[in-house]
């Protein structure tokens, strides 16, 4: 832009081109500013006490009335519009400022919340609940009792002789308690707390009548943890057993057919299946059958598979659970629940239940 040269001007004119040059000398000054700071510097330096503007008001001493008005107002002008933009960059720093906080602390809402992985039951736990689901519609309790068992329970009353090699160190874990000649031990099987919750049936029931009323039939089964000195791909020093066991004045073999035929149906929901009872020996029951089951169709189709032991129960076991063996009389079975888990799910070796390998664990959720 053309310049009018100051002698060409007239009075007062080339003030008002001084004073517009301090307003945008000011007003670059404070865009330069990028902090806080250096905008108040800046700012000293036009409205401070030796600023530009102040000293241009000092100066104003020597004029006359009518140039003091008019020079007054101009320089009122200059500073209104210093402040403006003063106020203006204030502003701006304020709000850039405000804005990198704000992308600072961002936080992205849309983001997904970190799941918390479900968690699913073993196996054999849901084995176990299958178990229990089916013979719990057959009309049979669930009981429970110690893992830590007595001699006698464990052994004595299932009519195990002192000799048999079961109780052997060499098969049995022993434990501290108990006696010298008969010393605790883990429960080698589940059967303990089945002649357990006979002898309270039996008591229970005789504390409620004394006039010889026929005692409930006694129907029940008994999963749980259960322990033998014995480890390879197909044993494990801890396993699950469960038992079940009928007693009453009139339970016979049919009935344990026909119970575990349907249950061995259900349990693999199957009806293309046939068991097979193949005589065997048990201390506590007497005759005793193993039970064998047969698939028809199928990946296992044609294959005698093991799965239970089973028996009438032998008259002195029946007296060991208090009741008179002339009088009462049933089954028992007992089968292993990581066998029927291997069996249902095709899984080939049992020590894969007990590593706790999610990878394996987790594809039964
Ligand atoms: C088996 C095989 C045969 C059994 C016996 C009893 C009881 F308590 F009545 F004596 N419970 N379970 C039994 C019978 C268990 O497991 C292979």
């Amino acid at each position: 832009m053309l310049r009018c040269p100051d002698h060409f001007a007239p009075n007062g004119y080339e003030k008002m081109n001084e004073l517009d040059a301090i307003v945008s000398s000011a007003q670059g000054a404070f865009a330069q500013a990028v902090t806080p700071a250096d905008l108040e510097n800046a700012k000293a330096r036009f409205l401070g006490k030796t600023g530009s503007i102040t000293e241009l008001m000092k100066g104003m001493g020597a004029l006359s009335v009518e140039e003091k008005k008019t020079r007054g107002a101009a320089i009122n002008v200059a500073k209104q519009a210093i402040e403006a933009a003063l106020n203006a960059r204030r502003q701006a720093l304020a709000d850039a400022e405000l804005q990198k906080q704000l992308q600072a602390e961002a936080l992205d809402v849309s983001l997904p919340g970190r799941a918390r992985g479900a968690g699913g039951l073993h196996p054999v736990s849901l084995t176990m609940e299958r178990i229990e689901a089916i013979f719990g519609s057959m009309g049979f309790e669930v009981a429970q009792g110690p893992e830590i068992e007595a001699d006698w329970y464990n052994f004595t009353a299932l009519n195990t002789p002192e000799d048999h090699p079961a109780r052997s160190m060499h098969d049995t874990f022993y434990v501290e308690g108990g006696s010298a000649k008969a010393p605790n031990l883990l429960r080698t099987h589940t059967s303990p707390v089945q002649v357990r919750h006979a002898l309270q049936h039996v008591a229970a029931h005789k504390a409620k009548t004394d006039r010889g009323e026929p005692m409930p039939e006694i129907r029940v089964i008994a999963p749980g943890r259960t322990y033998r000195v014995d480890s390879d791909a197909t044993h494990s020093p801890m396993f699950h057993q469960c038992e079940g066991l009928w007693i009453g004045e009139n339970v016979s073999f049919k009935d344990l057919k026909y119970v575990f035929t349907e249950f061995c149906r259900t349990f693999f929901e199957s009806d293309d299946l046939v068991l097979r009872f193949r005589p065997s020996f048990f201390p506590f029951t007497e005759p005793s059958a193993e039970i064998d089951i047969q698939f028809q169709s199928g990946p296992l189709a044609g294959r005698w598979l093991e799965v239970a032991g089973s028996g009438q129960v032998h008259p002195n076991v029946v007296r060991n659970m208090g009741l008179d063996p002339e009088k009462y009389i049933g089954f028992a079975f007992g089968m292993g629940m990581d066998r029927f888990t291997m069996l249902r799910y095709g899984v080939n070796d049992l020590r894969l239940f007990f590593d706790g390998d999610l990878r394996f664990l987790s594809q039964f959720k």
